[in-house]
């Protein structure tokens, strides 16, 4: 989810939504945490996860004493209505120190107020809705946690208090996932035993993971709703209401708030898009897109309305207790961290039900550069040997796909039983993934059976079309379109997915795009986000193997000066041998 974030922090469109945020942010610039970890195809894994020891050894300063230490000084006005700290210069390498234990600027967070207030970041429509909440179910608020630090989890405790209907609000249930903080012991039994709502702690005797962490917690749950959070979030006005209407009015919804982001640098809290959905790449790891035209459309009337997502984020959702079990809650074999969010919304679109995001819940979140605790056997066991489970489970031939490319699932493959899941996909009669892909996600870019999937080669150079690995804005590939050599394994940075509507994707909804006329000296053919326009609409003609930008009429050509490697262009069609392409597809599964 970290790259999640950073897809999310648009510069451009914060700066639209989100002036009143920015203005006094001065972010503190902390140690080059690495940003993302890219994997062998060039794509992102668990961007950003620390791969390397993660005991903190590289740092012998963090002992025991400042590891357990519950440092907790806050100023009455930091923080105040989500604005970013600013720690003075005197204290910055104090101050870097903490940043390790959590992997965030724990000094800024002990800073702020336990109940510090927060801005109602939502549209004016929403205050008008959801006001009706006499007789509607209660709900538990379910928060799993491994070594979270005192403030982040307090914080996220104290948000849902203040700022929920407690007519809304059965209990708050902290599952303490084997934590081995000391503070987290008695010192936080007695701290929640004195909150105005009930609030438990529940302890696993060892470390079993947030999955299983989560169950324990539903099953422990009194409230007919579950609400999830993870425990460093902050919830701002309106939230839960908006979430607990859904759902009591179809107990199929599982409703996720729109998720927020809490620097870790500073802690502001910066509101972000409402026009995003949920869905996934290629190598199954959650991502965030622009929902599409039409659902757009269908929104004009009221863009507060909640829309349904492919997929969620994982953390941060509401669910009726009963569809929650009797879908099957969580795959129990799920190790640590990873999988889960995508195993649940296709079970649960799968099976009957529906994942909505609704615009009037807005719910911070603080986001990592990196994952602050172990992953017993390693992450990539961990995650994919989850992914394995999920792919196994729901996704029929398009996991043959996912194992064909992703090496390192295809080697946990047997590692990983799970009769126990099919049968209760039979048992619970659900549809099949291309139901979900062609219903749930008409907009996929994934390949089927009725579309191209494979390289695209010049014949003259006998090159391939690959993506850029540059990144845009939005921290996707971005740029123009390449011609390099052609792998002798197929690799998805040349794989490319054609529509029968005449739209060239790859991985993570990038799409062959038309050349801006004002870049000079000479445009070129880009790649960039889908958007569904007539501008990136292709024809492929098989005779004179033509590749012809539709609107334009003009054909894909190499450039004429030689400049191969700034790019493609787009040059009147005349059948000479640098406008012959060949589609040349490759097995998927
Ligand atoms: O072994 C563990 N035991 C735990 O109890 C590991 C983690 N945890 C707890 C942890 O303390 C935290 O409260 O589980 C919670 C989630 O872990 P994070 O915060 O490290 O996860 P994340 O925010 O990086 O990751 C997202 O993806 C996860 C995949 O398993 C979970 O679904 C997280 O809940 C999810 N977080 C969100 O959806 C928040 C918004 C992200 C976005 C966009
Ligand atoms: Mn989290």
């Amino acid at each position: 989810c970290l790259i999640a974030m950073l897809v999310l922090l648009n510069i451009g469109e914060l700066q639209e939504e989100n002036e009143t945020h920015r203005k006094d942010w001065i972010p503190v610039r902390l140690s080059k945490d690495q940003r993302e970890y890219v994997d062998a195809h060039g794509v992102h894994v668990v961007v950003g996860h620390y791969m390397g020891d993660p005991s903190n050894s590289g740092n012998p300063n963090l002992t025991d004493e400042i590891l357990n230490s519950n440092l907790f000084a806050p100023l009455p006005n930091e923080g105040k209505d989500g604005m970013p700290v600013i720690i003075p210069a005197h204290l910055s390498s104090k101050m870097r120190q903490l940043y390790h234990i959590n992997r965030f600027n724990l000094m800024a967070s002990d800073r702020i107020p336990l109940n510090r207030s927060l801005p109602d970041v939502r549209k004016k429509r929403c205050q008008g809705k959801y006001n009706d909440i006499q007789g509607l179910p209660k709900t538990t608020v379910i928060i799993v946690f491994h070594n979270e630090a005192w403030s982040t989890l307090l914080r996220t405790v104290h948000s849902v208090i203040n700022r929920s209907p407690s007519i809304l609000l059965q209990e708050i249930l902290l599952v303490d996932d084997a934590s081995t903080r000391k503070f987290l012991g008695k010192e936080l039994d007695d701290y929640v035993s004195q909150l105005s709502i009930p609030t438990r702690v529940i302890r696993t005797t060892k470390r079993i993971g947030l999955i299983r962490a989560r169950i324990l917690g539903a099953k422990e749950a009194n409230g007919q709703i579950l609400t999830f959070l993870d425990a460093h979030c902050e919830c701002t006005i309106g939230w839960l209401e908006a979430l607990v209407t859904r759902v009591a009015e179809d107990r199929t919804r599982v409703v996720c708030p729109v998720i927020d982001i809490i620097s870790d640098e500073t802690f502001a809290y910066i509101r972000s898009f409402e026009l995003h959905w949920g869905a996934f790449n290629w190598d199954l790891h959650f991502r965030w897109y622009t929902i599409s035209g039409d659902e757009l459309k269908k929104r004009r009337k009221d863009i507060t309305e909640p829309f349904s997502s492919p997929a969620m984020a994982g953390g941060l959702f509401a669910m009726d207790k009963n569809f929650f079990f009797a879908l099957g809650s969580y795959d129990d074999r799920m190790e640590v961290w990873g999988g889960e969010n995508l195993e649940m919304s296709f079970r649960v679109w799968q099976c009957g039900g529906s994942v909505e995001i609704s615009p009037c819940s807005h719910v911070g979140h603080l986001f990592r550069k990196s994952s602050p605790y172990s992953f017993p056997g390693g992450v990539t066991k961990v995650l994919y040997g989850n992914l394995v489970r999920v792919a196994l489970v729901w996704m029929d031939e398009w996991k043959d796909f996912f194992f064909k490319f992703n090496p390192e699932a295809e080697r946990l493959r047997d590692l990983q039983p799970v009769r126990s899941r099919i049968e209760l996909r039979k048992k619970l009669s659900c549809k099949s993934f291309k139901w979900y892909l062609d219903t749930v996600w008409p907009q996929h870019f994934f390949p089927t059976e009725d579309r191209f999937f494979g390289k695209i080669k010049n014949v003259v150079r006998g090159e391939c079309l690959e993506k850029p690995t540059s990144k845009g804005s939005l921290n996707q590939p971005m740029g123009p379109a390449l011609l390099v050599p052609c792998a002798s394994n197929p690799v998805l940075s040349q794989m490319f997915v054609m529509e029968t509507d005449g739209f060239i994707a790859t991985d993570e909804s990038i799409c062959l795009d038309a050349p801006d006329k004002d870049d000079t000296p000479s445009p070129r053919v880009k790649v960039l986000a889908c958007s569904g326009n007539l501008r990136q609409k292709w024809s492929h003609n098989k005779k004179n193997r033509a590749l012809k930008h539709i609107s334009s009429d003009l054909c894909l050509d190499l450039p004429k000066d030689g400049s191969i490697e700034k790019g493609l262009v787009l040059n009147p069609c005349d059948e000479s041998v640098t406008q012959q392409w060949t589609l040349e597809p490759v097995p998927w599964r």
